[in-house]
């Protein structure tokens, strides 16, 4: 106890001498990858390195984000309005069987849909660089590290081979906007290297000077072709012989190589090669150090502005795969948290930036022609996880690359709104692609889910919550309210209840079973249909206000919310997953819908539901706890907004499992489905910020869910609904200090069970009800708040 005591009050010496600097951040294997799930993520946004570090034959799989088969196509199909309203009568009259087959007939998309790789298109591998290194001798590798820096975003590569120690070197550069690889050792001459490039299909290789040059043409139907793709690496060679080859450049006994990887697409952009090459044009290759050092710096810029503090243990510096594996017996490597917290600001600043695409299914990172679910973008949680630690985690402007994205559907949703519905406004259903693609899936089980839109306009909502940016919000609103204007014209009164539903639609991804025994997933409305859509017109009622226009509009969207069925509860005192009691057919199911409204959607909280929250702990219950990645991920969000730090935590434990065949992490921290797949990455981190700050009820809450056993800890940066940033220390399960930004002029509430000894930085404020309020006035006002 005295021992534990000690540990904490040196910890908080650290701390207080640690405040304004930020942790470090890496991780680290004493071996090289033998897979790719072991290899190390690298990216600026758009292009993405994954260095295996193989001391013979190193291998870098490299990506460019927009890099898709498949072209812009119409797979709206006009026939399926006509079969609409039997779908309906069928579900109404609880023929629900007979609605599913005749769905499965008629309202799908023309084609076959995401089986289609050159139409609906696909996420695909850019190339893979491999440099094959020849030594003198046949000494041994000693004192091999790779490693992750997660602060500049960098990751080496250094053994000792006989007397030489080697390094390498490798980051997508933020400055410059291409990757750089360089090779060094202590010893002249050492360096003699083999450089080629590959990619398994639709290229074409060939060397210049000092060049290697890959590129092709994507898989499509599009008769002007698909997407093209340019990469050129080029080699500086310091002191040694260079000699090119047909297909690669080989370099003997130089002092230091560095290579420059240009990737480019034409998509969006009129020429791969143009712009290829004008960005290895405009670098400055004199000064390796300065090309490292500015790139460090931009990345900075975003990764900086949080930091957190958790106790490690002596697991903490070992290297990053045994120590997930020995996370898996002792799970008092509190820092391997933060870690992972920190891990998912870096893949999302690492995998999307303003103006460019968002992190699909794979992130920016895929090895593969094929890659699972066609990388894509999928609407029933996945995208949307990606954008989890996106506000919360300080990184605001990154979530424009979702908002884009929503913007840029509207037109191809509108007409399929039209043509299924025959309704305003704009819809799109699971699948989502880099070409519109707004219609229902092949497969009506799990592709006629159409509350996708409702969804994605809670994210354009959301950061105008953070950022109460009218401005924004004016440029958001006409596609939140084409959505809410969907809805307003598709719902339709379900007669044997009265209520206005979506129908037809699915609880994603579930099944449910009926009286006779079928098993079935089109029905007439659903739990999550109708949170989502209750989120979204108030939402917009809201805007409508703010901005001050629409009110006959917000008029009739009231009207409608008092006739969505609410959130009930069923016989097992489970939320209702349908708006009948069914059973599920698998109740173990990983996707947990019908509780949308506890998180990420706020309908479900202890002050306005408390039934429901007792409803949604049993809920949970019965789904239990293992599941894929992003499955856990989300579960760790659930029970933090049922502020039970304790089962959050062992959920983070759960995500955390080494994968060997199974979900869990793999090695290299991605997110296990399996296979990859990034979500659950974002998701993990989003739910520890969860864990540490909340703002979602209408009051900030800090500390809200953390395990009993994070006794003490320190955050910075953390954002919060109304424009605040915030930053704490506790010690003994109690909040010490606290600082707050106020980002904007607006009135807060800190709860905040002791009353606090000091407060500066603002004259009027009350502690009242266990909340301190109080409304900030000047821009940047900074409250400090002493226990
Ligand atoms: C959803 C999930 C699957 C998978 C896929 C990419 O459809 O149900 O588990 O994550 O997206």
């Amino acid at each position: 106890m005295r021992k534990c005591s000690f540990i904490i009050i040196i910890f908080f010496i650290i701390c207080q001498y640690t405040v304004a600097q930020q942790n470090i951040w890496q991780y680290y294997f004493d071996k090289p990858a033998t897979i790719w799930e072991e290899s190390i993520p690298l990216g600026n946004g758009r292009i993405g390195l994954m260095p295996y570090g193989s001391v013979d034959e190193e291998r870098i799989v490299l990506n460019e984000i927009s890099l898709w088969s498949g072209q812009k196509q119409q797979a709206d199909n006009t026939e399926a309005y006509s079969h609409l309203s039997e779908i309906r009568n069928l579900l109404f009259q609880k023929k629900n069987k007979e609605a599913e087959d005749l769905m499965y007939r008629t309202f799908t998309c023309l084609g076959k849909g995401s089986e289609d790789i050159t139409n609906y298109g696909n996420y695909q591998n850019f190339a893979n660089l491999y440099i094959k290194s020849i030594y003198d001798g046949n000494d041994t590798i000693k004192d091999y590290r790779r490693e992750l820096d997660m602060n500049n975003a960098l990751s080496y590569t250094t053994y000792t081979k006989g007397k030489v120690n080697y390094k390498r070197e490798y980051f997508a550069s933020f400055l410059d906007d291409i990757g750089i690889i360089r090779y060094s050792a202590n010893k002249e001459k050492s360096i003699s290297i083999d450089i080629s490039l590959k990619r398994d299909e639709n290229y074409w290789i060939r060397s210049t000077d000092n060049s290697l040059i890959i590129s092709g043409q994507m898989p499509s139907e599009n008769p002007n072709g698909g997407i093209t793709y340019y990469g050129k690496v080029e080699i500086k060679n310091i002191g040694g012989n260079l000699t090119q080859k047909d297909k690669s450049i080989i370099i003997n006994n130089a002092d230091e190589v560095i290579l420059y990887i240009s990737l480019a697409t034409n998509y969006n952009n009129p020429s791969a090669l143009k712009s290829a090459v004008e960005l290895l044009d405009k670098v400055d290759k004199t000064d390796y150090d300065l090309l490292k050092k500015n790139h460090s710096l931009k990345y900075r810029e975003l990764f900086d502005r949080v930091d957190i503090t958790l106790e490690k243990n002596q697991n903490s510096n070992l290297p990053i795969d045994k120590r997930l594996e020995a996370f898996a017996k002792d799970r008092t490597d509190y820092d391997l948290a933060a870690l992972y917290m920190q891990y998912g600001r870096y893949l999302l600043i690492s995998s999307t930036r303003i103006g460019g695409l968002p992190p699909n299914l794979q992130g920016l990172w895929a090895h593969q022609i094929m890659t699972p679910w066609n990388g894509d973008y999928h609407l029933n949680i996945n995208l949307q996880m990606n954008f989890w630690p996106a506000e919360i985690g300080n990184l605001s402007e990154l979530h424009t690359t979702l908002i884009d994205y929503v913007k840029q559907l509207v037109p191809s949703g509108e007409k399929t709104a039209n043509i299924y519905y025959n309704s305003k406004g704009w819809v799109t259903h699971i699948l989502g692609n880099v070409w519109q693609f707004t219609s229902p899936s092949e497969n009506p089980s799990w592709g006629a889910t159409n509350t996708a839109n409702a969804w994605l306009c809670q994210h354009l909502w959301q950061h105008y919550e953070y950022t109460l940016d009218e401005k924004y919000l004016e440029s958001a609103y006409p596609t939140i309210k084409g959505a809410a204007d969907f809805f307003n014209d598709m719902l339709v009164e379900n007669p044997n209840n009265g209520y206005l539903v979506t129908a037809p639609t699915t609880s994603p991804e579930n099944k449910y079973i009926t009286t006779n025994g079928d098993t079935l997933s089109i029905c007439a409305g659903s739990t999550m249909d109708n949170q989502l859509i209750r989120e979204l017109f108030t939402n917009t009622i809201k805007a409508s206000v703010i901005l001050n226009k629409d009110y006959d509009f917000a008029e009739q969207l009231k009207e409608k919310l008092n006739k969505l069925a609410p959130t009930s509860i069923g016989k097992y005192g489970q939320i209702m997953e349908w708006l009948e009691d069914y059973e599920e057919a698998e109740p173990h199911h990983r996707h947990i819908s019908q509780l949308y409204g506890l998180h990420p959607g706020n309908e479900i909280t202890y002050e306005k539901s408390p039934e429901l929250i007792e409803a949604a702990k049993t809920t949970l219950n019965r789904r239990g706890d293992m599941s894929t990645g992003w499955s856990m991920a989300w579960k760790i969000n659930f029970w933090t907004h049922l502020k039970d730090g304790n089962k959050a935590y062992k959920l983070i434990g759960d995500l955390l499992t080494p994968a060997k065949d199974f979900w869990g992490t793999y090695p290299n921290l991605f997110s296990a489905h399996p296979p990859m797949q990034i979500d659950g990455n974002f998701g993990g981190s989003a739910g520890i910020m969860e864990m540490l700050v909340q703002s979602h009820a209408g009051y900030i809450d800090l500390l809200p869910a953390i395990p009993d056993v994070w006794k003490a800890g320190e955050v910075r940066g953390l954002r919060v609904k109304g424009g605040g940033e915030i930053s704490f220390i506790w010690r003994n399960n109690k909040i010490e200090k606290v600082v707050f930004k106020a980002i904007k002029s607006n009135y807060f509430s800190i709860k905040s069970d002791r009353k606090p000894k000091k407060i500066s930085g603002i004259k009027n404020y009350k502690y009242k009800n266990q909340k301190i309020e109080f409304t900030t006035t000047l821009p940047n006002q900074i409250i400090e708040i002493y226990y």
